[in-house]
């Protein structure tokens, strides 16, 4: 259990934890996790009749953190605070008691495959990053080769989906309806990318089940937005003293919150409209909105601010020059090639993106959100890429951002600095291809290569430029030097 002080200033459980059940088991139990849709279901719980639908909290990691976390899980009973800062400064913070089960996936296999295999648990939601899915950007399929899934169906090692599709196996030969698998990751259709990677894995198992499991699990497509900074240890401090808690594991949010999901769950839900989720028909005008404004303009900041010296979100947009970058990349470059969801303003929305980011309680660092970049910059950018490259558009920034990402990947900034670069997806043939002599091998990277960037002669020219520029004057230099503010 926690220790609370008895002047902690922290809302508590209303609900009773012994008489809630599991019906949603989640994969990734980040911080994101921690502080989204753990909540929407604390909310829940706080309801009448919606006692069924705790969450079992699955970690797929085999990071030394992943085992420190399950250890901090089993002494806390689950239980961790939430603390949330408002634009204003002002902030609050609960105990989240939604969370009833944690195992690590790959120490507690069997304890994870019979949760799977409960005919309560009616629900799988996933956030295991953009980069978790296994799926060839170019294809939109699992390749068959893949090594991970070769060794998943050999039995080695299991993959999220391999888990997934032997427990739905489970339950298609015990009669037990199937569960709905909800992706909570900024994917474009996180639903249809699951259902490609499920289906593509368990076809490596047996192509029969793959078929059964298209035919019959559901796969709602949804968006979800909170930014959730990481906590260390100086966090971890200032939010203790803030709660008064002494938690192994708080978490931090902004005070922003939203949930967007389409209505397809044959096995059930909870009442999630109630607690403020909204259900929508098709999901894409949204989707496209936030991964295309706030997911693309935060990639887009993240190697420049990390380059030019900034470690925290809010430092960079106090900064005229990131910031315009980012205003006229949002106002000039994305908005005129986007659909906006009905009554929503694109440039009021962007407008509101920047100002979250800028929020300085928040504190927010790059380093997070550059991890995994060359991932992002595909999911992120691609779109708004290639509706400029159709339109001989202005891409100069996009170009820009490319070239600090290839100087990020050198993990030392400006003044000699060093900071952490996390590429858990950039392949050593990728990485090889940063040698091509043309310089231009940024370009072909996986994620980068199906939009053939490096054979655009307008485009590669403002690379090269932006590049030279970028190593002569210093990223603020070449903002401004290029007019790109
Ligand atoms: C960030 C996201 O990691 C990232 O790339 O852009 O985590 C972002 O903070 C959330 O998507 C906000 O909803």
């Amino acid at each position: 259990m926690i220790e609370i002080d008895s002047g902690a200033d922290v809302a508590l459980p209303a609900y009773d934890r012994t008489g809630v059940t599991v019906g949603i088991a989640h994969f990734g139990v980040g911080n994101f996790h921690r502080a989204h849709q753990a909540l929407f279901i604390d909310r829940c719980l706080h309801r009448p009749g919606q006692q069924d639908w705790g969450i079992f909290g699955i970690g797929a990691g085999d990071s030394p953190a992943s085992r420190i976390k399950a250890d901090a899980f089993e002494r806390q009973g689950g239980l961790y605070t939430l603390t949330e800062f408002a634009p204003d400064g002002g902030h609050s913070s609960r105990v989240i008691g939604s969370i009833l089960e944690y195992a690590h996936a790959p120490a507690d296999y069997d304890r994870v495959v019979r949760a799977l295999g409960d005919p309560r648990l009616r629900i799988v939601t996933l956030t295991i990053t953009e980069g978790g899915y296994l799926v060839d950007p170019a294809t939109g399929r699992v390749p068959e080769d893949h090594p991970a899934v070769l060794a998943d169906a050999q039995g080695d090692r299991p993959t999220v989906f391999g888990l997934l599709a032997r427990a739905l196996a489970g339950r298609r030969g015990a009669g037990i309806a199937p569960f709905t698998v909800v992706s909570c990751d900024n994917l474009r259709h996180n639903g249809d990318v699951a259902r490609a990677a499920l289906t593509g894995v368990a076809a490596a198992i047996d192509p029969e089940l793959a078929r059964w499991i298209g035919e019959h699990v559901a796969f709602p497509n949804s968006m979800v937005d909170r930014i959730v900074p990481a906590v260390g240890d100086a966090e971890r401090q200032r939010l203790n003293e803030l709660t008064g808690v002494d938690d192994a594991m708080p978490v931090m949010a902004e005070s922003y919150l939203q949930w967007v999901l389409e209505d397809d769950f044959p096995a059930g839900r909870p009442e999630l409209e109630a607690v403020g989720v909204e259900f929508v028909e098709d999901i894409t005008t949204h989707e496209t909105m936030k991964g295309r404004i706030l997911n693309a303009s935060h990639v887009l900041l993240s190697f420049p601010s990390l380059l030019a010296g900034y470690r925290h979100v809010h430092e960079a947009l106090a900064d005229p020059l990131l910031r315009g970058f980012a205003e006229r990349f949002l106002l000039d470059d994305v908005i005129p090639v986007l659909d906006a969801p009905a009554g929503v303003s694109l440039p009021d929305y962007a407008a509101s993106v920047l100002e979250r980011f800028a929020n300085p309680a928040v504190g927010d660092q790059w380093v997070r959100i550059a991890t995994d970049g060359a991932t992002k910059i595909g999911v992120f950018h691609t779109a708004t890429l290639e509706a400029l490259l159709r339109a001989d558009g202005d891409t100069r920034r996009q170009a820009l951002m490319i070239a600090c990402y290839e100087r990020f990947l050198g993990g030392v900034d400006e003044r000699g600095v060093s900071f952490e670069v996390g590429e858990p997806t950039l392949s050593d043939a990728d990485r090889d291809r940063l040698r091509d002599a043309d310089g231009l091998g940024i370009l072909r990277i996986a994620p980068l290569a199906p939009l053939g960037l490096d054979r655009d002669a307008a485009f590669a020219a403002d690379y090269a430029r932006a590049r030279d520029e970028l190593a002569a004057r210093g990223v603020l230099g070449a903002i401004e030097a290029l007019g790109l503010a």
